[in-house]
C-alpha cells in the first residue's frame, strides 16, 4: 500500500475551526472600505433561522447609477434603447411567466420568451431546452416548472426590496469589501438567470453574470452545470440560507512585497496529499485556480477546477458581478461560500452527482468558515516563459498576495490548501509552481497543504525535496537562489532534481 500523504498530517495544520477566527462585531464597523447590504447582524448559533436584514427599511430602494456600483435591472436609469423604462417591461414579462408557471401550462418556450421580451433581442436556450425537456424525469420537470421557476420570479422582482441598494464594485487599486446575505445572492443569481444585468459600466473589465451563454447549445459538461445551477435554485427556494457572504478585493502595496533573494524565513511546514481535493480541505484557505477574470469559463463551456467551483458553491458567482479585472498584484477573497451539489469527474467527464448539505460552521457574522481566494497564475501559451525571472517574480508576488494573513489574524495562523496551480489550463510546470508556492507560504509563515491530484510520483518527488531542502535548513533566499541557478544554467534535470543533486553550498550565482 503506498502511502495517502507525506509530511505533517491534514490534522495538525492549524485550521479555521480549531481557532476561529476572532472577528470584531459587526456594530463596531466603521471601515469605509467595507460595504454591507445587511444590517449589522451577529450570529446566533441557537438561533440558526435568525436572519439579517437588508440595509434599508422595508420598502426602501436607494439606487446608485454610477462606476462604483453594480447597475441592477430594477434601477430607474436602466433604459431600453428607445428611452423607455427597462424595469416595467421586466416586471410585466416576469409576472406573466409566473402566472403562467402556477397554471401549470408555463413550457421552455415561455422561459425562452421572457427572456427574450426582457431584453429585447433573441436568445437561444438550447442547453436549458434539453435539460428541462429530455434530460429532466416529468416530476422533475413539473417541479421545476411549477415550484422553483415562480420563486425564482420573485426573487427577481423583489430584488429592490431584497438588496434595497445596488452592491459596490470591487474595482481595480481598491482594497474593498462587500457583506451580503445569502438571500441577496439568490435575488442577484435569479436576476443573471433570467438575463436581468444591464451592460455595466467598464464592461470590458468585468465578466457578465447573466445566463445566456451557458443557456446555449454546446458540450453535455454544459448540461451538467446547469444541472448544478438550478440544484441551487431548487435548495434556496425550498430552503433559504441564512447566512451572510463577504468578498474582499486585496491589493498589495508595493513595499510589502517580500525580498524574495534576501529573505531568510525558514521554510513552512508542508503536508502533500494525492487523493483529496481542495475542495475537502476544510478550515484551509483554499486557492481557486482563477482567471484574471474572476471565474473564468463558468459561464460558458469552462469546466475546471475554477469552473467546477463555482458550479457546486454557486454563490460565488457574485463576485463576476462585482470584481474586475485583476492585477498582478492583487486577489479576491470569497468568505462563507455554501456547497450545494457534489459531483464526479473533470474537465469533460464532469457530472452533477447528488444533493450536498453543507454543514460547515459558521463565524459570528454567520458567515460559513469557508475561505477561498481567487489567485490567477500567468496563463503561458510557450511554456518556456515561466523561466523567466521576471515571470517567477510575478507568479511570487501573486501567490504571497493571496497567502499574506491580516494583521488581525497574525495570532491565529491556518494553512493553505493548494494543489498544481496554474499547470492544467495554464501550461505551468509542476515542480516550479510547487516550489514557487512553498516559497510564498513560507513567507506568510503557514503551513501548506498540498493536492498533488492523484498524482502518486509528485507526492514523493516533492516530499523528497522537501525533505532536502529541511536537512539544509534552506530559507527563502537559499530557494530563490536555486532558482536563480537553474534558470540561468538550465541543466538538462527538472528542477526537482536538480535542487536533489546540488548542496546549496555549491550554488555559485550570488542573487
Ligand atoms: N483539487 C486539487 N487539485 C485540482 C482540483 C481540485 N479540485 N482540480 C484540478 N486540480 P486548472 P490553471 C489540479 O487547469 O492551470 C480555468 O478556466 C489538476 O492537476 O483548473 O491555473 C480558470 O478560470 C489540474 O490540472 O488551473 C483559468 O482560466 C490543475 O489542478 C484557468 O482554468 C490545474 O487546474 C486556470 O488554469
Amino acid at each position: 500500500e503506498p502511502a495517502e500523504f507525506r509530511g505533517v498530517p491534514l490534522d495538525d495544520i492549524p485550521n479555521l475551526f480549531k481557532q476561529p477566527p476572532l472577528l470584531v462585531d459587526m456594530q463596531d464597523i466603521r471601515d469605509p472600505a467595507h460595504a454591507f447590504l445587511i444590517k449589522p447582524f451577529a450570529y446566533d448559533p441557537s438561533k440558526p433561522d435568525n436572519e439579517p436584514e437588508p440595509i434599508h427599511a422595508a420598502g426602501v430602494y436607494v439606487d446608485k447609477w454610477d462606476d462604483d456600483h453594480v447597475r441592477l435591472p430594477c434601477s430607474p436609469y436602466n433604459l431600453t434603447n428607445k428611452n423607455n423604462p427597462k424595469w416595467s417591461i421586466i416586471q410585466n414579462a416576469l409576472i406573466y411567466l409566473q402566472q403562467k408557471c402556477v397554471e401549470n401550462i408555463a413550457s421552455v418556450y415561455d422561459i425562452k420568451e421572457t427572456i427574450e421580451n426582457c431584453n429585447g433581442a433573441q436568445f437561444d436556450i438550447g442547453c436549458l431546452e434539453h435539460l428541462l425537456d429530455k434530460v429532466y424525469k416529468e416530476d422533475e420537470r413539473a417541479h421545476f416548472m411549477t415550484k422553483v421557476l415562480p420563486e425564482m420570479i420573485s426573487f427577481a422582482l423583489n430584488v429592490d426590496t431584497i438588496c434595497t441598494e445596488p452592491p459596490i464594485l470591487l474595482r481595480i487599486g481598491g482594497n474593498r469589501a462587500l457583506t451580503f446575505s445569502q438571500r441577496q445572492a439568490a435575488s442577484l443569481l435569479a436576476c443573471a438567470f433570467f438575463c436581468l444585468f444591464p451592460r455595466q459600466s467598464h464592461g470590458h473589465t468585468y465578466q457578465s453574470i447573466n445566463f445566456n451563454k451557458l443557456f446555449e447549445h454546446g458540450p453535455p459538461w454544459k448540461l451538467e452545470k446547469l444541472k448544478c445551477l438550478l440544484h441551487y435554485f431548487w435548495r434556496v427556494t425550498q430552503n433559504m440560507p441564512k447566512g451572510v457572504l463577504t468578498l474582499r478585493r486585496f491589493t498589495l502595496p508595493d513595499q510589502w512585497r517580500p525580498n524574495w533573494t534576501e529573505s531568510q524565513t525558514p521554510m513552512c511546514s508542508l503536508h502533500v496529499n494525492k487523493n483529496t481535493t481542495i475542495e475537502d480541505m476544510a478550515g484551509l484557505l483554499q486557492i481557486d485556480f482563477a482567471n484574471e477574470f474572476i471565474g473564468g469559463g463558468v459561464m460558458g463551456d469552462g469546466i475546471v477546477q475554477e469552473e467546477i467551483r463555482f458550479t457546486i458553491c454557486p454563490e460565488m458567482l457574485i463576485s463576476l458581478l462585482v470584481g474586475e479585472v485583476m492585477q498582478a498584484n492583487e486577489c479576491i477573497f470569497l468568505f462563507g461560500c455554501e456547497q450545494y451539489v457534489s459531483y464526479s469527474g473533470y474537465a469533460d467527464t464532469f457530472r452533477a452527482k447528488d444533493d450536498f448539505v453543507d454543514n460547515t460552521g459558521r463565524d459570528n457574522w454567520g458567515r460559513r468558515l469557508c475561505h477561498v481566494v481567487a489567485m490567477d497564475a500567468i496563463c503561458f501559451s510557450n511554456p518556456c516563459d515561466q523561466y523567466f525571472p521576471a515571470c517567477i517574480g510575478r507568479e511570487l508576488d501573486k501567490a504571497f498576495t493571496c497567502f499574506r494573513l491580516p494583521r488581525s489574524y497574525e495570532q491565529r495562523v491556518y494553512g493553505i490548501a493548494t494543489g498544481n496551480w496554474g499547470c492544467g489550463a495554464f501550461r505551468g510546470n509542476k515542480e516550479l509552481k510547487a516550489i514557487i508556492q512553498i516559497m510564498a507560504a513560507s513567507e506568510a509563515r503557514r503551513p501548506l497543504a498540498y493536492a498533488t491530484w492523484h498524482d502518486q510520483n509528485l507526492m514523493d518527488s516533492l516530499w523528497t525535496v522537501y525533505e532536502c531542502l529541511l536537512r539544509q535548513q534552506a530559507t527563502v533566499r537559499d530557494i530563490s537562489k536555486y532558482l536563480l541557478e537553474y534558470v540561468t544554467r538550465r541543466p538538462q534535470l527538472s528542477l526537482f532534481d536538480f535542487i536533489r543533486t546540488t548542496p546549496i553550498s555549491s550554488l555559485q550565482i550570488k542573487p
